[in-house]
């Protein structure tokens, strides 16, 4: 059991005035993968549901990040315009979300004017208190198209396995990451041409100023409570020396540089610096449409700023964007619980390669289908819960999946509630049995206490971030569930009626527990399973003010005598046509 009790107490006489939640902003540049979505927004979602469920003052951000090369590149391939592309990807992220029941408060955009407002004030705010240097530097520049290149714009001969289709960032062929410098014979993607090196002058973010800030905020303030891979990343980046990062391209898409800074002509915000603005303009975006103020989410001290982020974006959020906000005079996030990766059927998940799993192909085929809706959604966020790369890179199987849904979901959760149903309705009329304490053994007693335990243990494992370890503890309690309604046999106690007075009392001593531990259930695996959680519902009759955690460990949750709807499967299993047909598919 761990020690649950002591950190659930320092956490309620130290609980924050607000939360503000952010998952990172997807390039729309294309649609997500389950990687991204086991990453940054179940975690995310679970977490944000489970401080709803304490009525705690929480806001859920994200948005498109819509700058970048990557835009303008993915609008070339696609024949269109970059704002063509963002519009397209923009909308079909947001439904993706929507279908799979994550729950934002505002899916925000970084086109939108309010964001390129808030960027560009935040980027001069810094430059009038002198927090940015200048420097010049020699960069290629296509003479024909007349524009610098970013480094995805230049091609060329890699150096290492010298295949001539070698970006200037990195070479697909070999995977290394590469810097333009080093590739052979650079040439221009836009126009073919031979480049040249020209001076432009960029403003630069001089990290290595805050390496004492950032030794003390991090390898100092969070070496505990940061998850392991987060602060030894942050380590290696800190003890490789810290270098000013520039954060002005010369490019045409992107938040333009204010015309009243002279040199700023032609040059646009890099997009890392302005991408992570976006959870500040779309705290705004939220403030505007519900009539609050935003301010004290970015400069109250008593909010607490957690990022939920794949592994790639760690520097970003933990050094970089920190340094931003401390410059600003904004708060510091309190937590970045940062991901793994993900794989797929043995291999690293790849858009470049085409493997990989869609949200939207998993929409298609799971929750749109005839037999889908809420509960194929549950299903895919049970899994992607349960091999969440949390310490770790994990892998996502379709047989692992099919497993995770037949002898979990049907099996031990589904099949629970629909037994106590089933009997409830045979053996008490479809209402909530009378209790009788005199009759318990010592299966009731531990049947207790195991509700009550659990309760305390998985908030805990939810307040530290440990999703996984959380939804395995709410499973167990389904498990004992079933337990205990194999040890008391109501079907058999039944056939004794008659000749033992005692039987019906213990019927209803056990269908009594099994409802209240259904009710539980619902509130516990809310965070996790928010449709089914609303199914049971309306099992039994009762409103959502039943999910306030505050209700978890509660044996009275139904009152006896109340009336229950008819018993509903929870979960269709997953048939092996269904896994073969998915793995076809991939390959
Ligand atoms: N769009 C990169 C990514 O999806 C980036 C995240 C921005 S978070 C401010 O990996
Ligand atoms: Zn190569």
């Amino acid at each position: 059991m761990g020690k649950p009790w002591f950190p659930v107490f320092l956490h309620h006489m130290s609980a924050p005035k607000r939360y503000l939640v952010t998952s990172a902003l997807p390039y729309a540049n294309g649609l997500k993968h389950i990687g991204h979505l086991a990453g940054a927004y179940i975690p995310a979602d679970i977490y944000v549901r489970y401080l709803r469920a304490q009525k705690r003052e929480v806001v859920f951000v994200c948005g498109s990040d819509e700058h970048g090369t990557a835009i303008p590149i993915q609008a070339k391939k696609e024949g269109s315009t970059p704002q063509a592309t963002i519009d397209k990807y923009h909308q079909a992220l947001k439904e993706d979300f929507e279908n799979l029941s994550v729950s934002f408060d505002v899916y925000h955009r970084t086109s939108e004017s309010l964001h390129h407002e808030t960027a560009s004030t935040f980027f001069t705010h810094l430059l009038e208190k002198g927090a940015l240097i200048t420097q010049e530097s020699e960069q290629y520049y296509d003479t024909v198209s007349k524009t610098f290149l970013a480094d995805r714009y230049i091609k060329g001969t890699c150096p290492h396995c010298k295949s001539d289709q070698a970006y200037g960032d990195q070479c697909e062929t070999c995977g290394r990451t590469l810097s333009p410098d080093e590739l052979i014979n650079p040439v221009s993607t836009l126009s073919g041409a031979t480049l040249q090196k020209k001076k432009t002058m960029h403003w630069y973010l001089p990290l290595n100023q805050h390496e004492d800030f950032l030794r003390n905020w991090i390898l100092g303030e969070h070496a505990k409570d940061w998850r392991p891979t987060v602060v030894g990343q942050c380590k290696s980046w800190i003890e490789g020396g810290l270098q000013p990062r520039a954060v002005t391209r010369d490019l045409d898409w992107g938040v333009k540089l204010p015309d009243s800074i002279p040199g700023g002509a032609g040059k646009v915000l890099y997009v890392w610096f302005d991408a992570p603005i976006g959870y500040i303009s779309a705290t705004k975006q939220w403030a505007l449409d519900h009539g609050k103020d935003w301010a004290p989410f970015w400069q109250d001290k008593e909010t607490k700023l957690v990022h939920f982020i794949g592994k790639d974006n760690i520097v970003f959020h933990c050094i970089i964007f920190p340094v931003m906000l401390k410059l600003h005079g904004y708060i510091l996030p309190e937590q970045v619980p940062a991901n793994e990766f993900l794989n797929l059927e043995g291999d690293k998940m790849s858009t470049s390669r085409n493997w990989k799993l869609d949200m939207r192909d998993y929409i298609n085929d799971f929750v749109k289908a005839a037999n889908g809706g809420g509960q194929c959604v549950d299903m895919l966020r049970y899994y992607l819960t349960q091999i969440a790369p949390e310490t770790k890179d994990s892998e996502f199987t379709w047989k692992g999946y099919q497993d995770a849904v037949n002898s979990e979901l049907v099996a031990i959760f589904g099949n629970f509630v629909n037994r106590t149903w089933v009997l409830n309705h045979k053996l008490c009329n479809g209402k909530v049995p009378h209790l009788h304490p005199a009759l318990f053994d010592e299966n009731e007693h531990s049947l207790i206490k195991d509700i009550q335990a659990a309760t305390a243990h998985i908030g805990t494992l939810i307040d530290q971030y440990k999703f996984k370890d959380a939804l395995f503890e709410v499973m167990n309690l389904a498990r004992k569930g079933n337990q205990y309604m194999q040890k008391k046999e109501p079907w058999v106690l039944a056939k004794h009626i008659d000749t033992d007075p005692s039987a019906q009392k213990q019927i209803d001593n056990c269908l009594h527990l099994c409802l209240q531990l259904t009710a539980n259930l619902t509130i516990l695996f809310n965070p996790f399973l928010p449709n089914t959680s609303l199914t049971l519902l309306k099992m039994m009759k009762v409103v959502d003010r039943m999910l306030n955690w505050e209700n978890a460990g509660s044996l009275k949750l139904l009152n006896v005598g109340y009336p229950l709807c008819a018993p509903q499967l929870l979960f269709r299993k997953i048939e092996d046509t269904e896994v073969a047909q998915q793995i076809e598919k991939l390959q």
